[in-house]
């Protein structure tokens, strides 16, 4: 049995940083976060079974990853972690071929829609899965097995999505399963519903990051002496201001908290010790930029949002979108940026890869 799914990558505007310390491996995370789902970049994934015990071939844009490279940890290490939900899979071989139809050293994450289609497509491909096939819920928490903003792609109706923490990172006295499962994605909004959304992806650097999100993340944890102010603020102020912002389509205020949210991920990188600095001098001439149109606007028209490396995301309106995109292309170049909107979510595609 072969099938094809094809998974969209999606853009946080309330992040995710960190993870609960007692269900780490889990991805459980301390927040919850909210993404638009991103049209137009994304995973194409086809498995192909047959019965075995879990022997997997896996061809990541069209190279070979053997089981020693960093790839192949996180798929083996995924994988594991399915079987301990749904033993089941050890009685299969899997051929697995991945295609993003963006570069993925370029610097935008590729695991949200590569672990995203992992799932999905695995769901497909197994009949043992068929009582799960149709429950998003369900899938978006294997999804973040394999990654935790893999988490926020899987809803199929895409749109605003939100992945809700679950338990509280404070709440450690409750059994494994009931952890795992308290954490989800749903869609809250449809595309249409902010269709007059643009996402601008600006390439800034084309290098790895230095700091992988995960080492990151789990040093602030540790480290940041203000991280648990902060997740309690993202949680309690940050989120509900934001969705209501966006709820009342009331940009001005929605670009201004877009960029609080950013900025505060990148504060409490820099609290974190050693600091983790993700931004460079083309990231903030990008944010000075954003501003200054903002300043002459005399109201918040667009925002910036920067994840764990210094590549630019801004949002803006279907009527500023030209200004605002012509504005990043004079700093960065027009062959650097990509104008897209919000999303659906993950589908079945009848073409196969191989
Ligand atoms: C996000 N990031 O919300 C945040 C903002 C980076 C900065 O999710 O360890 O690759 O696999 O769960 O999902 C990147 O972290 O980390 C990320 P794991 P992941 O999009």
């Amino acid at each position: 049995v072969k099938k094809t799914v094809v998974a969209p990558t999606n853009i946080a505007f309330v992040k995710y940083w960190g993870k609960h310390p007692t269900f780490e491996r889990y991805h459980v995370p301390n927040k919850s976060s909210a993404s638009f789902t991103v049209e137009g970049l994304f995973t194409k994934t086809t498995i192909e079974v047959k019965e075995g015990n879990r022997e997997v071939e896996f061809i990541l844009n069209g190279k070979e990853i053997t089981p020693e490279m960093k790839e192949a940890k996180y798929v083996y290490a995924f994988l594991d972690k399915v079987e301990e939900r749904y033993p089941f899979i050890k009685n299969y071989d899997y051929k697995v071929v991945s295609e993003n139809n963006f570069p993925t050293a370029a610097g935008f994450a590729s695991s949200a829609s590569g672990f995203a289609a992992f799932a999905r497509c695995l769901v497909e491909v197994l009949p043992e899965f068929e009582e799960i096939r149709t429950n998003d819920r369900a899938i978006s928490i294997l999804a973040r097995l394999g990654s935790g903003s893999a988490t926020r792609s899987i809803p199929r109706d895409g749109g605003v999505v939100i992945w809700r923490r679950g338990i509280a990172p404070d709440e450690a006295n409750i059994d494994v399963e009931s952890a795992i499962n308290s954490s989800y994605a749903e869609t809250l909004y449809k595309p249409e519903e902010v269709g007059e959304i643009r996402i601008i992806y600006v390439k800034v650097e084309q290098k790895e990051k230095k700091v992988k999100s995960r080492a990151g993340m789990k040093t602030s944890v540790q480290t940041c002496p203000l991280y648990w102010e902060w997740i309690k603020h993202d949680e309690t102020k940050l989120l509900p201001s934001i969705l209501d912002a966006l709820k009342n389509k009331n940009w001005e205020l929605f670009f201004k908290l877009v960029m609080e949210a950013s900025n505060g991920l990148h504060a409490i990188c820099h609290y974190t010790y050693p600091p983790i600095f993700y931004l460079n001098d083309t990231s903030k001439e990008i944010i000075s930029t954003i501003h200054e149109i903002n300043n002459n606007a005399g109201k918040e028209i667009c925002s910036y949002t920067f994840d764990a490396g210094p590549n630019a995301v801004i949002f803006t309106t279907e009527e500023h979108a030209d200004e605002v995109a012509g504005s990043v292309a004079s700093i960065v170049g027009e062959e650097s940026i990509f104008i897209t909107k919000v999303g659906k979510g993950p589908k079945v595609d009848n073409e196969h890869l191989f």
